[in-house]
């Protein structure tokens, strides 16, 4: 995927006029950097940046790399239920419809967590009842899984692009817990709220995140849960992670499906969590709190 854009080739892909955005650049409303040779270049993440402020309509999608855009699914012009569409597109396995809606609805200015609570889980949520009353129910849940992981993984390339002072959050899910989804969307989430994220993805024993944690000077990890029987006891883990990385300074989100009704945890560190919606403030708000401290000791 092309990074980089000039003005013109910016100018072309909103169908506006090279001066225009010459005028922008030259107000600051978007970032530029300079090749080499000065030349002005718009980076692919601040071309977003502006496109998801501005509302500007991107006429020629392909022209940003983005040709799955080109008239498949206008979210300005759409009276459906982007729920229900995306359902179906799931059910389907049209990765590239799933792909379109996604992104173009991130591009038209929904937060990324909103996605993921008011599209991707519910849609889910009903393709996970097929089983019950279909013959490729099963199939279907398999295929719409990785279907939903693509289009995440193309989300998180149009994400700003991280700093390397950026502060930096893991996370995953324990043991006897296969799901892949929910740690891939907690990890496009903090990183959409301007963290540098590793997602360790499920099955990933406790040690092994707490080692990860400190060596990666973590601040933030993210843990789900989503299986029911197991949940009593990854609970446990994950109190023990939480006393383990306390005087790290790590502060420990948990949420998922299977999450225990809350009890008395008592840990100052541990924050439960029930969507990403949650998670996405958490994250802005343990970062401004992070930067304002580090900014306060200069
Ligand atoms: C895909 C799928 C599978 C796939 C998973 C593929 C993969 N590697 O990811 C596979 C085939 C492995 C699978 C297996 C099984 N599955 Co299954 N599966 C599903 C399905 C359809 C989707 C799961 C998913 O990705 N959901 C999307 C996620 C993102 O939604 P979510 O978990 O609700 O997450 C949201 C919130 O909880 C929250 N959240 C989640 N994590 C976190 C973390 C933090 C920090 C925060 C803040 C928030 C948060 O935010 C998310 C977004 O809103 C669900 C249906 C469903 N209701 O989800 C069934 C479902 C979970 N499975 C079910 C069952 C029964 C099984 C099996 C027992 C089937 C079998 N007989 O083998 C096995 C058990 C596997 C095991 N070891 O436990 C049942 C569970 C019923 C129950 N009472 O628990 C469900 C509900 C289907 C159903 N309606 O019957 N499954």
């Amino acid at each position: 995927m092309k990074q980089f854009f000039s003005p013109k080739e910016f100018a072309a892909a909103l169908g506006v006029s090279e001066s225009t955005v010459r005028r922008w650049v030259d107000g600051g409303t978007i970032n530029v950097s300079r090749t080499a040779g000065g030349h002005r270049r718009i980076e692919l993440t601040d071309a977003i940046g502006f496109i998801r402020a501005s509302g500007m309509p991107v006429r020629e999608p392909q022209l940003l790399g983005l040709a799955e855009l080109d008239g498949t699914f206008d979210p300005a012009q759409r009276t459906d239920d982007p729920a229900q569409l995306l359902c179906a597109a799931l059910e389907r396995g049209d990765a590239v419809q799933v792909r379109a809606m996604l992104v173009s609805m991130y591009l038209a200015g929904h937060a990324v967590a909103d996605l993921c609570d008011g599209l991707i889980a519910p849609a889910m949520h009903k393709i996970g009842t097929f089983w019950e009353h279909r013959d490729d129910g099963i199939m279907i849940e398999h295929r719409a899984t990785d279907v939903a992981i693509a289009a995440l993984n193309q989300l998180r390339t149009l994400l700003p692009a991280q700093t390397a002072d950026a502060p930096v959050a893991l996370g995953g899910a324990l043991p006897d817990d296969p799901y892949l989804l929910p740690s891939l969307m907690a990890a496009t989430v903090v990183a959409a709220q301007g963290w540098r994220e590793t997602n360790l993805g499920p099955q990933t024993p406790a040690d092994v995140l707490i080692a990860a944690a400190r060596d990666s000077q973590a601040q933030l990890v993210w843990l789900s849960i989503s299986v029911d029987d197991v949940a009593v006891d990854q609970m446990r883990q994950v109190t023990r992670i939480a006393d383990e990385l306390r005087d790290d300074g790590v502060s420990i989100v948990v949420g998922g499906r299977g999450l225990p009704q809350p009890g008395q945890r008592n840990r100052t560190n541990l924050h439960e969590a029930r969507s990403m919606t949650e998670l996405a403030a958490f994250a802005r708000g343990l970062r401004a709190s992070r930067t304002g401290i580090a900014a306060a000791h200069q």
